[in-house]
């Protein structure tokens, strides 16, 4: 549905109260008052569309394409009424009407595009490309299931197919859709747009292709489907199961599906512009996020060479200048290798233009570690994304350091001037405007408006930091949102949380990298301290919110640990008025908009070197929670900002963690052995009362993971992240340091705002 073509954007806000009504009538034949939240949402959604429509395009000579598996959209409506500059109008409509803005937006569906922090940046980017007013697109693939809906059972997570698509949407159908071929068949695509505004600016597009002929039907139990069957199953599910063969060649179609598309799209554009192909990269600049999106780069090169006419040489120079690549991790699995064969199974005609890719660098370099396939055959994406590409960059300075060091120094010898940081962002309109209204009036008033678009303003806060009135208004702020969070737990997970107690949370995909185990290890050894009669000063909530992959066993099973343990605590009366563990179920980004506001402390306690960066990290500290975290990733930076006094770092280096697996050196086996602190904290995981109470088979498993094993080095540092824990907890007690500390958290975030980030990209990387 489509307001009226002539409306201008001015007379729809000017008449935003009458035309609800007026739409109101006409969708559901009452007025805004007798409507359900529901039919107002629907309302509001066609409004918001509307003016969306009728604002002016971020258009300009050159574009930047994001090209990404995921984008971590969330909710759109408040966003957009945000960014349009109509939130508290809408709120004031709807208040006479005697609703809320909140339970609107409960009945909004959160679209499942993504999966972890990739791709909420991704969402951060598109925001603050639009708020810029820079020309840019994001392409992805629109996935009917999306990631997978987290539901617990027995302790356990199960995996459901998570239905978020409906027919009144953001997205808008557009007549636009390509061919795409396989090997075996040929797929149609059907292009959905939807519409992304920036901040008191112009609007850009997120286009999602989706396949032509998908059948839902195929899912039969749980996230269950036929796998072979490549034209009805294409789009149905983000990062469908890779432990076998088959799903791991439906990945490699649903990839060629994402590229050849964004490929036929870009080229259709230039075309439609009249810019010479032979130039493209004056016109277009292709970003590449992680690897998942590199087969743009031999699909643009195979357009050019066999439908455009192209030499190959040229074609190979004009697409180099046009990609740039991100590489969001080092861990070895997360980086993709294809097996050569498949991928030709998948897409014959790509082979060649790989395999010629490939001897060019062959015939220049003699190091294996730079080819693209290897001995094995399997071709390194991110190795053709750096020959084939102008830019490679890491996400945090450490980050960067570390690939420019060590995982891509022979890149780095190569080539030192693709090389760039650029240290990953947020944008505030979510993190700070919208899920904290409470903050930003406060902010508003005391620092004035300016933060909002120039987030460096932030620092004017710095002036209040010793300022009692000050520190006390963002302590209320933070006893409300810790209220409205209690609350929404109690709905949700049916526990009740005293929002007097510190709120310790960590939110992330589960990962035995980023040891959520250590936090859990944390938890036991406070339980037994508790019951051995060494009570708190103040209770101590520890929040979890994760999903872990199907097939990651050891993810599952640290799941389960945190859930008994979650039982086993809470229904414990000696124990439950000082220390309570929740793990919420399907954590997304609305969950995260919740926990977020109401965090004391932020949990950033990834084993050093192997964060990239986080960006949970940065949301936190902007809402005045202090981190608890090892020197990694983005933790580094926010360290240096706030000071060591601001801020509890723990924890082996990153340099030490890396010397480590070089030398082999690090047994976690001697460490449980010689320390009783730590042996006692890991028996229990096998307890009698534990095993009990949860499934013996994963508790076992977890238990000899974590002391013959640990490959992510749990044992290293836990013992000084609980005295650092208890020493924060003690800090707590401390009002006005604590305060402070909030204050000077808020004050320095400004540098993690998205639109440092992509000001940053566009100087020296897009240049548009
Ligand atoms: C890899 C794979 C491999 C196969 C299974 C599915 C899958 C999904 C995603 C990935 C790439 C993971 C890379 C990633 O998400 N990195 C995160 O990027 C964030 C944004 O830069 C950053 O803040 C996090 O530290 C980093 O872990």
């Amino acid at each position: 549905m489509r307001l009226e073509e002539s409306i201008t954007r001015e007379i729809l806000e000017q008449r935003m109260e009458p035309e609800m009504e007026a739409l109101t009538q006409r969708l559901f034949g009452k007025s805004v008052r007798e409507a359900s939240d529901r039919e107002v949402y629907i309302v509001l959604l066609y409004l918001v569309k509307g003016l969306m429509d009728a604002t002016v395009p971020n258009d300009g000579d050159k574009k930047i394409y994001y090209i990404s598996a995921e984008f971590l959209i969330g909710k759109l409506l408040s966003n957009n009424l945000i960014n349009l500059g109509v939130y508290e109008k809408v709120e004031r409509i709807l208040e006479k009407n005697g609703k809320t803005l909140a339970a609107i937006e409960a009945a909004e569906p959160e679209p499942s595009l993504g999966n972890g922090g990739l791709g909420r940046l991704a969402a951060c980017f598109l925001d603050s490309i639009a708020t810029l007013g820079l020309p840019g697109e994001g392409i992805g693939l629109n996935y009917h299931y999306g990631l997978f809906k987290q539901v617990f059972a027995d302790n356990k997570q199960t995996a459901q197919k998570d239905s978020w698509l409906e027919a009144d949407s953001w997205l808008t159908k557009t007549d636009i859709g390509f061919t795409v071929c396989f090997g075996d068949c040929k797929v149609r695509s059907r292009l959905y747009d939807i519409e992304v505004v920036g901040y008191q600016n112009g609007v850009n597009k997120l286009r999602l292709f989706d396949a032509e002929g998908v059948d839902e039907s195929l899912v039969t139990e749980g996230i269950c489907f036929y796998k072979e069957d490549i034209r009805h199953n294409l789009t149905l599910f983000l990062y469908p199961d890779d432990s076998d063969e088959k799903g791991r060649l439906l990945r490699i179609y649903q990839q060629y599906f994402m590229c050849s598309n964004a490929a036929q799209l870009i080229l259709y554009e230039l075309k439609e512009k009249q810019h010479d192909l032979r130039r493209m990269y004056e016109h277009a600049v292709i970003q590449i996020n992680d690897t998942h999106p590199s087969m743009i780069i031999p699909e643009l090169i195979r357009i050019l060479v066999h439908d455009k006419a192209f030499p190959m040489e040229e074609a190979i120079d004009v697409v180099t200048k046009t990609c740039a690549y991100t590489n969001h991790t080092i861990l070895t699995e997360a980086l993709e290798k294809w097996p050569l064969e498949q991928l030709e199974k998948a897409v014959p005609q790509l082979g060649p233009i790989i395999r010629e890719l490939d001897a060019r660098v062959k015939a220049k370099y003699e190091s294996p570690d730079v080819h693209i396939i290897d001995e094995q055959n399997r071709v390194h994406m991110a190795h053709m994304d750096i020959h084939y590409g102008f830019s490679v960059n890491g996400v945090a300075a450490i980050h960067t350091q570390i690939l420019k060091e060590s995982e891509l120094k022979a890149f780095y010898e190569i080539y030192p001037e693709k090389f760039h940081n650029k240290t990953n962002g947020i944008t505030f309109r979510r993190w700070l405007l919208s899920c904290n209204r409470e903050l930003q009036a406060w902010l508003n008033d005391t620092i004035g408006k300016e933060y909002q678009l120039d987030a460096d303003k932030l620092e004017k806060l710095l002036a209040y930091a010793d300022d009692p009135k000050a520190q006390e208004a963002v302590a209320a702020i933070k006893q409300t949102k810790k209220k409205q969070l209690a609350e929404y737990i109690k709905l949700h997970e049916g526990i009740e949380l005293d929002p007097d107690s510190v709120f310790d949370i960590q939110i992330k995909r589960m990962h035995e990298y980023k040891r959520q185990q250590m936090n859990a290890l944390y938890i036991i050894h406070k339980y037994l301290e508790i019951r051995a009669g060494n009570k708190p000063v103040r209770p101590i909530s520890i929040i979890f919110g994760a999903k872990a992959a199907p097939a990651y066993v050891i993810a599952q099973d640290v799941i389960h640990l945190i859930l008994v343990l979650s039982k086993i605590i809470n229904a414990d009366p000696q124990v439950s008025p000082y220390l309570k563990v929740v793990m919420v179920e399907n954590y997304n980004v609305t969950y995260a908009e919740k926990l977020i506001p109401a965090c004391d402390i932020s949990e950033q306690i990834s084993l050093a070197s192997k964060e990239a960066s986080g960006t949970g990290n940065m949301k936190f500290m902007l809402n005045g929670a202090v981190t608890l975290g090892t020197d990694d990733g983005a933790n580094v930076e926010i360290h240096e900002l706030v000071g060591d006094e601001n801020i509890y770092i723990f924890g082996e280096n990153s340099s030490q963690v890396i010397a480590h697996y070089e030398k082999g050196d690090y047994s976690s086996g001697k460490l449980y052995e010689s320390s009783p602190l730590i042996k006692r904290a890991v028996d229990f995981i096998v307890s009698p009362q534990m095993t009990a109470a949860g499934d013996k088979t994963n508790l076992e498993r977890l238990y000899h993971e974590l002391i013959s094993k640990d490959w992510f080095m749990t044992l290293l540092d836990l013992e000084d992240y609980i005295r650092t824990k208890e020493r924060m907890l003690a800090d707590y007690e401390d009002q006005e340091k604590w305060r402070r500390m909030m204050l000077v958290n808020i004050a320095k975030a400004g540098y993690f705002s998205s639109d440092r980030t992509i000001a940053e990209y566009n100087r020296d990387i897009w240049k548009l």
